[in-house]
């Protein structure tokens, strides 16, 4: 399709190469980021996701031999042949990545000859052939290959041999390991190759596919039905760089609102006014934390969005209040589609304004959704964000704390838009394929700069559609799952690859939203959930009731059990969310981003990392009371429950009865914590505890705490304090020495104390300043607690 080379010219850091049929812009993004461009349908790359493209100017040399261009950076080579084939190496010239220079040649399917039309009557779903892709990238297939990310994906954790599509899809059918699409496209992953990861991310809005070896196992390819060839070439070595500079190119999520880390309720429908309140006062008078409800689509005004239904919530302002007092924030659902309805305002502004798509004749397109007749914003054009964003203060004068964007894939009764709905993208006008897959990306972006306008608070914005990049804007849950024990099976390997493919803040509906949930179910998803940044219980219309009590007193202890640790956990969890904004690393984490050494980990499905510390492997079959656990190599690890240490590199069974959770905490963390609260702000900290597991190897161990008001965007002028707490062994490995550093203030609150519990040592004495103090020993864990000592010597 290129055809040969012809020449090529560097400008700065853009290599101009020129093929017979096209030309190809390589250009060096950083000494491990490689951008590779072909304007097949538009001369400018005009990334959706890429808002600020960091060019890191670096040292790089091409050179030009007979049949080949070399690029070399300090830390990968390039070779570009003829026909824009790319081989990718590292320093040391292993190779990375190679273009597949066969054809494209699908497995044996036999029986396409006969049978066809009947199998199909019947119902079945038979697949028609390869797809035939405008632009399409092969590369050569190895043995050893793995392969994560691809964002919100049904399956398992490693996706090699199966077949994927990126076209934001609402399908209310059960999600299922055949499902190539669900509400998210995000067109990344990372590949791992005999220890070594590198990411790819193909930046095409357009339909998309990602075929790892299901077509063929000769080779992978990546491809879209149209728009142009671009696409950057990630190296790590490690799967944390791979990340690193993912979210490096198309951001990270910012700080959240405290609150939004706590316990969450959700359902459809809490109305009218009477059931929510009641819902609320259940939380409190059962001593069960929360600090969200959420209001689904009922509480509006015949589905119209921006307004309240006034029978069944007559004074929404004094209701929102009132429940504030007692600690409940209210997140409403707004969806994209607006009522055709004269006289409403919302409506009448959109169409004198042609803030709507439109049909190829320029007459604003309709389709069905909730409220019948609707219109689509033009999400894409930024005079309608702007509009969006000032839609946003409607709410936010009622009270409403965030905001639920759902059906933004976007959906409607009648299946996708055709494809000729017109969108204006910024000053470009295209259409309905182009669009599609960052629909629910801008309308959370337009939905975060009006909630961040008008509050100047840190918006908290949960949407179902989204592209990549989106985690700068909005939280993600992962749309309709339902009660069903496989669901919460494959939710475990979704968020993960979710975390992998740069979404830190996301969620699964606990309980399962569709279908309904029994006791043991809900048991076994809370002790997910708990460790999930998002937190939310939801559940669909008709189905049982799914609070945390709506089943037996068991189940609600449990519920208790597992809210309650959650908010032990929540500065941990802030700490993560704020160590992320530099690393990119998400909060539900693989096994093999940290262990990536270890060939065990890569394809565990069944447990995950939250933060850096903490590995926890749920139970996820009904009846099941134990399960194995592998424990990665490289570190020992703690029973979070009894305190005994494992040695990693091996695979225990563990009793979990259905109260309890298998946690094991890294030999070496120091775990900040809250006291409970019945929600976020409840109580003012003055103390934080921390809970210390030392080993016996370690020399020395730093973890880092950070503290802010929680809420506002302060911290962005420096308005936050860190703590540095050391620990170093002795010399004789008996006694250690902790260091408190108050190592950076400006912040006006600060803790007066700190709580120290540390696991699996024997002390005789404890000097703070050298002044001995006391302690005490409480179920085999040492507990003692100073003030503005900043060293603590334990022997
Ligand atoms: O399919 O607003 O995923 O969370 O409760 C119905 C009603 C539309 C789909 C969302 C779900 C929400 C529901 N919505």
């Amino acid at each position: 399709m290129f055809g040969k080379i012809r020449g090529f010219e560097q400008v700065d850091n853009k290599i101009h190469i020129e093929f017979e049929n096209q030309n190809v812009i390589v250009e060096i993004i950083s000494t491990s980021i490689i951008n590779f461009f072909s304007p097949l349908k538009r001369e400018e790359r005009l990334s959706k996701a890429i808002e600020d493209l960091n060019v890191k100017q670096c040292n790089f040399s091409v050179d030009s031999k007979k049949d080949k261009i070399t690029i070399a950076t300090d830390k990968l080579n390039v070779n570009i042949f003829d026909d824009f084939k790319v081989d990718i190496y590292d320093y040391n010239w292993n190779i990375l990545c190679e273009d597949y220079r066969g054809d494209r040649k699908s497995f044996v399917r036999r029986g396409a000859e006969g049978g066809w039309d009947v199998a199909a009557e019947e119902g079945h779903e038979l697949k028609d052939g390869d797809n035939e892709l405008k632009v399409q990238v092969l590369k050569k297939m190895e043995n050893d290959m793995y392969f994560y990310g691809f964002g919100e994906k049904t399956g398992h954790l490693n996706k090699k041999g199966y077949h994927y599509k990126m076209w934001n899809t609402d399908n209310p059918n059960p999600h299922v390991e055949s499902f190539e699409a669900l509400y998210k496209s995000i067109p990344f992953f990372i590949g791992l190759k005999e220890k070594q990861a590198f990411g790819i991310f193909f930046d095409n809005t357009f339909e998309s596919h990602f075929d790892i070896g299901k077509e063929n196992s000769d080779y992978y390819y990546f491809g879209a039905v149209d728009g142009n060839l671009d696409y950057y070439f990630i190296y790590g070595p490690s799967m944390k760089e791979v990340l690193n500079r993912y979210t490096d190119l198309t951001g990270r999520t910012p700080l959240p609102q405290l609150w939004t880390l706590g316990y969450q309720q959700c359902r459809w429908a809490y109305v009218p006014e009477q059931r929510l309140i009641e819902i609320a006062k259940e939380f409190r008078n059962r001593d069960i934390p929360c600090d969200a409800l959420y209001l689904d689509i009922d509480y509006m005004d015949g589905y119209r969005v921006f307004t309240w239904d006034k029978n069944k919530f007559p004074n929404p302002k004094e209701t929102l209040s009132e429940l504030k007092q007692n600690g409940f924030k209210v997140v409403t659902i707004i969806d994209p589609g607006v009522k055709k309805d004269k006289g409403y305002e919302i409506y009448d502004e959109g169409i004198k304004n042609g803030y709507f798509a439109t049909d190829k004749d320029n007459i604003p397109y309709v389709n069905k959704v909730w409220p019948g007749d609707a219109l689509y914003p033009d999400f894409p054009n930024e005079r309608v964000r702007n509009w969006w964003a000032e839609n946003q203060k409607i709410m936010m004068d009622y009270g409403v704390s965030g905001i639920w964007n759902d059906m933004n894939e976007p959906a409607s009764f009648n299946g996708p838009l055709p494809d000729n709905v017109v969108f204006n993208n910024d000053g470009i006008i295209t259409d309905h394929r182009e669009m599609h897959n960052v629909f629910g990306h801008y309308m959370s972006k337009a939905t975060y700069e009006g909630i961040k306008k008008y509050t100047n608070k840190r918006p908290f914005v949960i949407t179902r559609a989204c592209y990549a990049g989106t985690q700068k804007y909005s939280t993600v849950w992962t749309g309709d799952n339902q009660s069903l024990w496989e669901h919460l099976r494959m939710s475990l390997p979704m968020l993960m690859n979710l975390g992998l493919s740069g979404i830190t803040f996301c969620g699964t509906d606990v309980g399962g939203f569709g279908f309904d949930c029994t006791a043991e179910l809900l048991s076994r998803w809370v002790q997910v959930g708990c460790f999930t940044p998002l937190f939310r219980n939801h559940s669909s219309i008709m189905t049982r009731d799914q609070e945390p009590w709506a089943f037996d007193k068991q189940t609600e202890d449990i519920n208790r059990k597992y809210i309650k640790l959650r908010y032990k956990l929540i500065p941990y969890l802030y700490d993560t969310l704020w160590k992320q904004k530099s690393s990119g690393l998400p909060v539900i984490r693989a096994l093999m981003l940290h262990y990536q050494e270890d060939e065990n980990t890569y394809e565990i499905n069944d447990e995950f990392l939250c933060g850096e510390n903490i590995l926890v492997a749920p139970v996820v079959e009904q009846g099941k009371t134990a399960r194995m656990i592998y424990l990665p190599k490289g570190n020992n690890w703690v029973d979070y429950w009894t305190k005994e240490v494992f040695q990693g590199g091996e695979y225990i069974v563990k009793e979990a009865p259905l109260d309890l959770c298998p946690i094991y905490i890294k030999q070496g963390a120091i775990i900040p914590n809250y006291p409970i609260q019945n929600y976020i702000g409840e109580k003012k900290i003055e103390e934080l505890t921390l809970d210390i597991y030392p080993a016996a190897n370690d020399r020395e161990i730093k973890y880092v705490h950070y503290q802010d008001d929680g809420e506002s965007f302060e911290y962005r002028k420096g308005v936050y304090n860190l703590y540095e707490f050391l620990i170093k062994r002795n010399d004789d490995l008996n006694g250690m020495t902790i260091t408190i550093n108050k190592a950076y203030r400006a912040y006006r609150d600060n803790y007066h104390s700190f709580k120290f519990k540390i696991n699996n040592i024997k002390p005789t004495e404890i000097l703070a300043d050298g002044r001995a103090i006391e302690f005490k020993i409480v179920e085999g864990i040492v507990e003692f607690v100073v003030e503005n000592e900043t060293e603590i010597c334990i022997k």
